[in-house]
């Protein structure tokens, strides 16, 4: 086992994580060298790898013995979830830091023993930081995040990506037709990590997205479950946080109604495969 002190570490990350918000302002007064990673709007900046690095060197220095899981490739391997791990975001939402310059994130989950212990997501440009240390209650810069409770679908509102009208080979176009006219709106902002901090802060009942990597939900999930929020794949089925995964994040009540829709809608066929994530790629 290792023995971190996670108060010691909090103070440190959120240090760290605020003088790569420093960096990212400053980084959009100038342009920006982007390209392009599996598609037209899978995008990659000069900034994603130079935050990466940074935030990498810190841990590195400062917690030897622990490993890396971070989307630009200067994390480490892992296979398994012994020990310490950290799920790193450089860049929440590239495609917003690019196109926008706003609503972008920077996203660090500690997991010990695969267990949630400590989550950071930073919005950068509202410099609104949600944080927590698991059992001690989770915050949105210093204002303590309340316990979720639970909502009628007529009552929320639900972040739905339309990705899934696009054609695929996961989900029918028709699947989510009747939560979407059923739900007072939907909302999508393209950060996932701030959408899953959204869901634990009570501004967004529900998120619900069919491929995200650990880096994007490593840390949401650790806030989520702090305030009492529920979450799986969007099948119902736990996760496993070292997957590419769907990810259906909820209060409690309304978890268990879009999951059963879902599990309808698979045994109707309107869904082409197991929302695992693992198929669509
Ligand atoms: P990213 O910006 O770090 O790539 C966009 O809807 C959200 O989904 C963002 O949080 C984005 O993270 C994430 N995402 C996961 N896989 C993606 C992919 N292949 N292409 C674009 N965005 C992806
Ligand atoms: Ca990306
Ligand atoms: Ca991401
Ligand atoms: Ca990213």
């Amino acid at each position: 086992m290792t023995e971190h002190d996670w108060d010691a570490l909090e103070r440190q990350v959120i240090q760290w994580i605020k003088e790569a918000g420093t960096q990212l302002r400053a980084s959009l007064l100038t342009p920006l060298e982007v390209s392009e990673k599996s598609a037209h709007n899978d995008l990659v900046t000069n900034m994603d790898r130079h935050i990466e690095k940074f935030l990498i060197e810190k841990i590195r220095a400062a917690y030897p013995g622990d490993r890396i899981v971070s989307e630009e490739g200067f994390g480490d391997g892992v296979a398994d979830t012994d020990g310490v791990l950290w799920l790193l975001d450089p860049i929440d939402g590239t495609l917003n830091f690019v196109m926008q310059k706003r609503f972008f994130a920077v996203s660090i989950g500690v997991y010990e023993e695969g267990e949630g212990r400590a989550a950071f997501i930073y919005d950068v440009m509202a410099d609104e930081l949600f944080h927590c240390i698991s059992g001690q209650g989770a915050y949105q810069n210093t204002k303590r995040l309340a316990t979720l409770t639970s909502v009628t679908i007529e009552n929320s509102l639900i972040d739905l990506s339309a990705t899934w009208l696009k054609p695929n080979r996961m989900i029918h176009e028709e699947t989510m037709t009747e939560i979407v006219k059923r739900c007072s709106g939907t909302r999508a902002y393209g950060a996932a990590s701030l959408e899953l901090a959204y869901v634990a802060a009570g501004y967004l009942d529900a998120y619900f997205t069919m491929r995200l990597s650990p880096w994007d939900y490593g840390a949401g999930l650790i806030l989520l479950r702090e305030v009492g929020g529920s979450y799986s794949r969007a099948d119902g089925q736990p996760l496993n946080i070292l997957s590419k995964t769907s990810v259906l994040a909820a209060r409690p009540g309304l978890h268990h109604f879009i999951a059963e829709h879902v599990r309808k809608q698979i045994q109707s066929g309107k869904f082409i495969c197991e929302p695992d994530g693992g198929h669509n790629h």
